[in-house]
């Protein structure tokens, strides 16, 4: 069956690269248009570098950032061209992923409870969906809870993906208590020894108090079902969104105080970079990039790769 296969690691990197493609466009092809042919790295030419950083989504205290390197570098000349720029601004982003490189590790409890949050369609549903696939083929057992109560689609949605999956989806009807089922599903987590659960919510928008509320009694219910739970409160962010994902982002992490992130939707955004601004500006690992809709879409993050990617000729 199509849906089982495991992840495709074959070529992981020209995928990666691929589905940055639009970004790379963007910034690099940005960084490329104001530098090309240009022999000195004058105020006018940092300023026009500083346009395209801020088009690219890089967010404005890393552009500042990484303006004053620049500038220092050119004064004490060891920037001068064009490579060196890219040299430069190459390490820079690479230092600020890196604190935001630590990958989910599901060890750590058994069994681990993962609580999936963010607005809606940010692609929470899918990319449960193709975590549960992963953990699957990584031999876990793994259970889902359908929490987004909200319209009967949403757990119609997730019982396709638990199909394919081939994991059990613990639900209720449209309209039902989401910290109810999600109660059951920790129950079931226990009876069944099952690895890992995944809980779904709904994502209406973060503006709305209301959800927050619902999110927060969600997480002292899974409490009080499995002391410790949830072990990781995962934020699924759509790229797209560009600099709205930054302040979607640290007002749900002031409510929730996030574990980690995913990053969907790269592939469809030339606005990537601002994965640098989330990550500078909250701190919160990126645990999964999605770069597309298939299964093998869904790529743990790795900052060097991430990074190289975007650079690479
Ligand atoms: N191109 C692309 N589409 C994605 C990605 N992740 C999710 N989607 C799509 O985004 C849409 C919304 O996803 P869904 O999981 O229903 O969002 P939810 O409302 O947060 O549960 C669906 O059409 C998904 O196929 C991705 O990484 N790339
Ligand atoms: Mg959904």
């Amino acid at each position: 069956m199509i849906f089982k296969k495991k992840w495709n690691e074959k070529n992981p990197f020209r995928r990666l690269k691929e589905g940055l493609a639009k970004t790379r466009a963007n910034f690099i092809g940005g960084i490329d248009k104001v530098i090309g042919g240009r022999r000195k790295i004058d105020e006018e030419l940092l300023e026009e570098l500083e346009e395209t950083f801020i088009l690219a989504d890089l967010g404005i205290h890393t552009v500042s950032d990484i303006l004053d390197g620049l500038r220092e570098g050119a004064k004490r000349e060891k920037i001068r061209e064009e490579a060196d720029v890219k040299n430069y601004l190459k390490k820079s982003m690479l230092e600020i992923l890196n604190q935001a490189d630590s990958e989910l590790d599901t060890s750590t409890s058994s069994p681990f409870v993962i609580l999936v949050i963010g607005v809606n369609g940010s692609g929470k549903t899918t990319t449960i969906g193709k975590l549960a696939v992963k953990f699957v083929n990584d031999n876990k057992k793994v259970i889902l809870a359908a929490g987004d109560t909200f319209r009967a689609a949403a757990i119609e949605q997730l019982e396709i993906w638990g199909e394919r999956a081939g994991v059990d989806v613990i639900k209720s009807k449209s309209g039902a208590d989401p910290s109810a089922v999600i109660f059951d599903a920790i129950q079931a987590v226990k009876a069944r020894n099952a690895d890992i659960l995944i809980a779904d919510t709904a994502g209406r928008l973060h503006t709305k108090t209301n959800l927050m509320e619902e999110l927060k009694k969600i997480k002292r219910v899974m409490d009080k079902g499995l002391p410790g739970a949830p072990h990781e409160v995962m934020l699924v962010l759509d790229a797209t969104t560009g600099q709205n994902g930054t302040s979607q982002a640290a007002l749900f992490n002031e409510s929730l105080s996030l574990t980690g992130l995913v990053l969907t939707k790269l592939d469809g955004t030339a606005k990537g970079g601002v994965i640098i601004n989330i990550v500078k500006e909250l701190g919160i690992p990126v645990r999964y990039i999605g770069i597309g809709e298939g299964i093998d879409d869904l790529r743990e993050f790795n900052a060097a790769q991430f990074v190289d990617a975007l650079f690479e000729e």
